[in-house]
C-alpha cells in the first residue's frame, strides 16, 4: 500500500501526527517537496519531536526515510536538526536515512535574498519563514541550482559553491545589499557536507526496488494544498507543488504506483504568513492561543485561525483526489457553544462552490455560514467512536459531505493514541 498524505489548508493540520500513527505499517517515509520551511510535530512515548527535514518515520525503529529529489534541503539546518534528534536519542545512521543526489542544495546567501525581497515587499509581503525556500526553487527553475550531488567529490563541490557564491554576490551587489563573506559560507557549507556525504544516493531505484517488492511507503507531504504554487493563494504560497502530485515528481515514483491519497485538515482552519482566509475569525484565534495552540512549529509565529471552510475542503479534495480524510483537532472546539461551517464563498453576491484564481476576488469573498450546536465537553480522553458526544459526530458527518470524500480518522489530542477511527 503506497500512501501519499497531504495537508489539505494551509499547512499544519497535524500531518506530522498522522504521519506517525501510519508509519506503524510502512517500510518507507518519503518527503518529495519544502524544506526546512516544515514543522512536524510528533508527540511519541511522552517525548515532543519538531521534525523540519527529516522525515517522521525516524522516529521508529527499522524505517528507511528518504528526502527525496523534490526537496530543497538547508545542509547547515539539516546537520543541526539530525544532531538535535540524536540528542533525544533517535537513531540516524547512513542506512536508515537517504538523500537524494537530485535534491536543490539552500545556501546561506539564499536566506538572506529571501529575507531582502521580504522587506522589499513591504506590506505585501508573503510572510515566509526566511528559510531561503523561493530563491532555492528559483535557482532551480533558472538551472542555476547546487545539487546534493555536487557535494560527493569534496574539490568539485568547493569550485561549485565558490562559483555560486560570487554569482550570488553580484547579484547581492546589483539588490543593494552586502556581500556575503565567501570563506565563511564555504567553511560552514562544507562541514555540513561532511556530515551529509554518506547519506547521498541515487534515491529513485532504491524507491522502485521498494514498490517492486511489495513494501509499503508512506509519501510525507509537507505545507499545505493553498500554499501549492499552481493550486494556492498565489502569490500567497510557497514555491513546491505541496499537492498529491509533487509526491510523485518530488521521489521519483510514477503516478500509477499510488494506492490511496489522505488528506489531513483541522476541524477548523489555520493560516500562518499573509494572504486571503475568508473564515479567518478574531473570537476563535483568541480562544485557541489562549489555550496555548496554534503557534508556528518552525519559527512560534501566531497562526491565524478561522472556521471550518468546506469550500476549500471540496476544492482541495479535487485537486488531490483524496480517497479519504483524517480530521485532526476536533478537541479545539470542545469549549464552544456553536460552530460555524462555511458552505459558500459569496463574492459580489454570487455564491461559488469552490475558490476564485485571484487574490483580489478571494479577498471580497464573504463566507456563507451554516451554524451547528457545539459539544461543550472535554473529549481528549474518548479513545472510541462511541465515546465521542453526538453532536460532535454530527459535525464529522456533516463536513464527509461538503467535502465530498469521508471523514475517516478524527483526532482529539496530540499524541499517537488520540486518533481515532471514525465509524
Ligand atoms: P516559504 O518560507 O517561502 O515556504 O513561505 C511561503 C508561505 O508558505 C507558508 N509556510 C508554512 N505554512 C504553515 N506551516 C509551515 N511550517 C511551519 C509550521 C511554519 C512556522 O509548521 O508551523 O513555524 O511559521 C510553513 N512553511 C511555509 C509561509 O507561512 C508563507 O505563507
Ligand atoms: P504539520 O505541519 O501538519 O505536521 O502540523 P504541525 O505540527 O505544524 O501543527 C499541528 C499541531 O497540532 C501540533 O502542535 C500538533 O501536536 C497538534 N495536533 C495534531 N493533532 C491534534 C489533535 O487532534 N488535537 C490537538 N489538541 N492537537 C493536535
Ligand atoms: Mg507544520
Amino acid at each position: 500500500m503506497n500512501t501519499i498524505i497531504i495537508g489539505s489548508q494551509w499547512g499544519d493540520e497535524g500531518k506530522g501526527k498522522m504521519i506517525d500513527f501510519l508509519t506503524e505499517s510502512a517500510d518507507v517515509v518519503a518527503r518529495g517537496q519544502g524544506g526546512n520551511n516544515a514543522g512536524h510535530t510528533v508527540i511519541a512515548n511522552g517525548k515532543k519531536y519538531i521534525l523540519h527535514l527529516v522525515p517522521s518515520g525516524i522516529l521508529w525503529p527499522d524505517k528507511l526515510c528518504v528526502i527525496g529529489n523534490g526537496v530543497v534541503l538547508d545542509p547547515i539546518g539539516l546537520v543541526e536538526e539530525i544532531n538535535e534528534l540524536r540528542g533525544q536519542g533517535v537513531t540516524i545512521t547512513k542506512d536508515n536515512l537517504l538523500i537524494s543526489d537530485r535534491a536543490h542544495v539552500v545556501l546561506p546567501f539564499h536566506k538572506e535574498m529571501d529575507a531582502a525581497q521580504e522587506s522589499a515587499l513591504g506590506k505585501k509581503a508573503i510572510g515566509t519563514t526566511k528559510r531561503g525556500i523561493g530563491p532555492t526553487y528559483a535557482d532551480k527553475a533558472r538551472r542555476i541550482g547546487v545539487r546534493m550531488a555536487d557535494m560527493r567529490d569534496p574539490a568539485i563541490f568547493d569550485e561549485v559553491l565558490r562559483r555560486r557564491i560570487r554569482m550570488a554576490n553580484a547579484e547581492m551587489e546589483r539588490m543593494g545589499l552586502p556581500a556575503m563573506d565567501e570563506e565563511k559560507m564555504v567553511a560552514e557549507v562544507s562541514a555540513a557536507a561532511d556530515v551529509l556525504r554518506p547519506h547521498i544516493t541515487n534515491t529513485i531505484p532504491v524507491m522502485h526496488e521498494a514498490v517492486a517488492s511489495g513494501k509499503s511507503i508512506l509519501f510525507e507531504g509537507a505545507q499545505g494544498a493553498y500554499l501549492d504554487v499552481d493550486f494556492g493563494t498565489y502569490p500567497f504560497v510557497t514555491s513546491s507543488n505541496t499537492s498529491s502530485a509533487g509526491a510523485c515528481t518530488g521521489t521519483g515514483v510514477p503516478p500509477h504506483k499510488i494506492d490511496r491519497i489522505i488528506g489531513v485538515c483541522k476541524a477548523y482552519t489555520t493560516r500562518v504568513g499573509a494572504g486571503p482566509f475568508v473564515t479567518e475569525d478574531e473570537d476563535i484565534s483568541n480562544h485557541l492561543h489562549s489555550m496555548g495552540r496554534e503557534f508556528g512549529a518552525t519559527t512560534g509565529r501566531p497562526r491565524r485561525c478561522g472556521w471550518a471552510d468546506g469550500v476549500l475542503l471540496r476544492f482541495s479534495a479535487m485537486f488531490n483526489g483524496f480517497d479519504e480524510m483524517a480530521m485532526t483537532n476536533l478537541d479545539g472546539y470542545d469549549k464552544c457553544p456553536e460552530i460555524k461551517i462555511c458552505t459558500g464563498y459569496d463574492l459580489d453576491g454570487e455564491i461559488l462552490a469552490y475558490p476564485p484564481a485571484t487574490v483580489d476576488e478571494w479577498e471580497r469573498c464573504k463566507p456563507v455560514y451554516e451554524t451547528v450546536p457545539g459539544w461543550m465537553q472535554d473529549i481528549s480522553s474518548c479513545r472510541s467512536w462511541e465515546e465521542i458526544p453526538e453532536q460532535a459526530k454530527k459535525f464529522v458527518k456533516r463536513m464527509s459531505e461538503l467535502i465530498g470524500c469521508p471523514v475517516t480518522t478524527v483526532g482529539v489530542g496530540p499524541d499517537r493514541e488520540q486518533t481515532i477511527a471514525v465509524q
